[in-house]
């Protein structure tokens, strides 16, 4: 089997577009620093990282006869937005258990930004005071029994469609558009940096890249950022996800230690709460590429590159890609980090 065996049903545009960015580089003196844009990947409700698994998702979804697509996250969730836009689109109804991941208390939490946008496209959500927990969840499981005990029959889609046996193929399948990618622009990213959570996203380009470097390829280094602020169980899910997404893809070893790299120092001590180098990765891709990040997941992850690059543990002569992985409207839910009270105490300094 390889990655290609696979059926995907289009979600989004095609490849995600990926480009250098000039300024940021310049700024930290090199590495020289490349994105690639899930955040504008597809036509659903904003696309990120969801809709691209979600692509190996459906064809499993259409084969089960499916009538509701139930599924679960904090209230901020993009990845319940997106699997509210995948059954819009394909005429399913959606189900989605919103948990209290994170004890954020802006009064519009769970109203704007994500929520909102699920809300609009019909799903009917479901507020639960639970925290955070990236594992599989008895929330779920209820909200799965009552769609089924109300006639219904529902597909289960785990927190970041990650605990799914398919749910690492959307991004073995990114390692191997990246690979397209390289050749056409004649370039070659021996670091890519990735934001990680429930673990399908890192997992799932460990394993594509482990294919890449079995036939032939150059080994290269993926940086996982950890934002979960509970690092042990990550890292046991990106390991597990990563060597079970590798063997459904045809590499047949176990995979090394130094494939799996997981960082941490930018999660700061709880899931979902900026740190102050959250928010000035924010301020400095912003102001420098016009590149909108969150402040949950991508915020933390280009901390995280700065100080690498900074540091020189990612070298100067390295070519970098950042994986944008979406999950902008979350930013409507933390207005008061960015507004002007704010900005004048925190000062506006750096360039
Ligand atoms: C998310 C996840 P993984 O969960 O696959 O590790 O991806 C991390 C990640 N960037 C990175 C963005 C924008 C993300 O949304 N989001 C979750 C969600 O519920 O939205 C699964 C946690």
């Amino acid at each position: 089997m390889s990655i290609h065996d696979f059926a995907r049903y289009p979600l989004t545009f095609g490849p995600s577009p990926v480009h250098p960015l000039d300024r940021l580089t310049a700024h930290l003196g090199g590495a020289q620093v490349w994105a690639k844009r899930e955040d504008c990947n597809s036509g659903l409700a904003f696309g990120g990282n969801k809709t691209r698994k979600l692509e190996y998702l459906v064809p499993d979804i259409l084969a089960q006869g499916a009538d509701t697509l139930v599924s679960i996250g904090g209230y901020q969730s993009n990845h319940t937005r997106q699997v509210a836009a995948v059954a819009a689109k394909l005429g399913l109804k959606c189900r989605l258990v919103q948990e209290k991941w994170v004890d954020w208390d802006d009064p519009v939490n769970a109203k704007v930004g994500n929520i909102l946008l699920s809300r609009i496209m019909g799903a009917d959500v479901h507020l639960d005071p639970h925290g955070f927990d990236i594992g599989l969840r008895s929330s779920w499981a209820d909200a799965l029994r009552e769609v089924e005990e109300s006639g219904g029959k529902p597909y289960g889609i785990p927190a970041g469609a990650s605990e799914h046996h398919l749910g690492g193929l959307g991004f073995a399948n990114w390692a191997y558009e990246v690979a397209d990618q390289e050749r056409e622009l004649g370039i070659f990213f021996d670091t890519i940096v990735v934001c990680t959570v429930t673990g399908s996203t890192h997992a799932g380009m460990v394993a594509g890249f482990a294919a890449l470097e079995d036939a032939g390829g150059r080994t290269r280094r993926v940086i996982g950022i950890d934002a979960s602020a509970t690092l042990d169980k990550t890292r046991d899910q990106v390991a597990r996800i990563a060597q079970h997404t590798a063997s459904l893809i045809g590499v047949e070893r176990a995979l090394r230690d130094d494939e799996l790299t997981l960082l941490e120092g930018w999660a700061g001590d709880l899931y979902g709460i900026p740190v102050e180098s959250t928010v000035e990765a924010i301020r400095l891709s912003g102001r420098l590429e016009g590149m909108i990040i969150d402040p949950v997941y991508e915020g933390k992850s280009m901390a995280g590159l700065v100080d690498l690059v900074t540091s020189g543990e990612i070298g100067k002569d390295s070519t970098v890609l950042f994986a944008h992985l979406g999950g902008q409207p979350a930013l409507n839910a933390y207005s008061g980090i960015f507004d002007a009270e704010n900005l004048a105490t925190r000062g506006r300094s750096r360039s």
